[in-house]
């Protein structure tokens, strides 16, 4: 999509030899190519998206289709979607993008920094525009930072930049790389209060850890703990901790769900678990006007 003159630009402005590249992705969408000695990742500067992150000496812990879309207005399937300015359907309008629209824009690559510790921070930038305000009436700017390292540290900082105060659902739809699901299973949400997709969004309560053993589309309520992904077949576990993210949502389509799904491999289902932090639901963010919320996840990989 892009033209190599765009991409190579970007690389002159912000390129890091030896540690970070902007390279043509798939499609031709730019993607930021981090060679860290910490990790090594790639993040597309379309949706702002991180398609891969191998902390040194681990297994790749992101899940990305093989069969995804590569295309400008479809989103990439896998990954970590941002979700923003409202989650799945739009309650009033259902022609308007699910999940919002922001994974299906291209942010401004702001700044790319290289810190002593071997870490590799960047900073994407997307801000309201006629195009936004078509589908939403709001002057927002997001600033997404993303610190690659040993541990992934995802901060979505929101702004509201209009007079009177916005309402707002934010995700980071994280897909989780398993090796078997049937062996994997979500830890951390005993007892809490969460909403189930699959069933109208009836509200249930969360009993022991979550096992995935069919459709799996739970949105866990009023829950800022740390989660984790237990994974008996890679033999380890994917822990997320959350700051000023009210919600928890655990998805996996299973095989019926997938088949609906034109940008799932046949059997790419099983090695994937969508553990994701944000505010939606009846868990939205407000933000009066001129203030700032960041949302917060923070992921590393432990042994089990
Ligand atoms: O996070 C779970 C969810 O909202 C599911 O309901 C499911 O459909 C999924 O996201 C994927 O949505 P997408 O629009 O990317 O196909």
């Amino acid at each position: 999509m892009e033209s190599v003159s765009h991409i190579e630009g970007l690389n002159r402005r912000f390129g890091i030899p030896g540690a970070a590249q902007i390279v043509p992705g798939k499609g031709g969408l730019p993607v930021v190519r981090i060679t860290g000695p910490a990790a090594h990742a790639d993040v597309s500067l379309y949706g702002a998206q991180v398609l891969s992150w191998r902390p040194a000496g681990a297994e790749e812990v992101i899940f990305l289709s093989g069969r995804s879309h590569w295309e400008p207005g479809v989103p990439i399937r896998g990954g970590i979607p941002v979700c923003f300015p409202w989650f799945g359907n739009k309650v009033d309008d259902p022609k308007a993008p699910k999940h919002g629209f922001v994974r299906t824009r291209e942010w401004r690559l702001d700044s790319l920094r290289p810190d002593d510790d071997g870490s590799v921070t960047l900073v994407c930038l997307t801000s309201s525009d006629d195009s936004t305000r078509a589908w939403w009436p709001h002057d927002f700017l997001l600033a997404y930072r993303i610190r690659i390292a040993q541990t992934l540290r995802l901060e979505l900082s929101m702004v509201n930049r209009g007079s009177s105060p916005i309402r707002f659902e934010e995700a980071l739809h994280t897909y989780f790389r398993v090796g078997r699901i049937q062996d994997a299973f979500v830890s951390g949400l005993d007892g809490i209060a969460f909403l189930d997709k699959t069933e109208g969004f009836r509200e249930k309560r969360q009993s022991g850890d979550v096992l995935i053993a069919g459709q799996t589309d739970n949105a866990y309520m009023d829950t800022e703990g740390p989660v984790e992904v237990v994974d008996g077949s890679l033999h380890r576990r994917l822990r997320t901790e959350k700051l000023h993210s009210s919600s928890t949502v655990v998805w996996n389509p299973w095989r019926n769900g997938a088949a609906t799904l034109s940008d799932f491999g046949a059997e790419e289902w099983e090695h994937m678990l969508c553990v994701e932090a944000g505010n939606v639901l009846r868990g939205a963010a407000t933000l009066a006007p001129g203030e700032e919320h960041t949302l917060r996840a923070t992921i590393s990989v432990l042994p089990q």
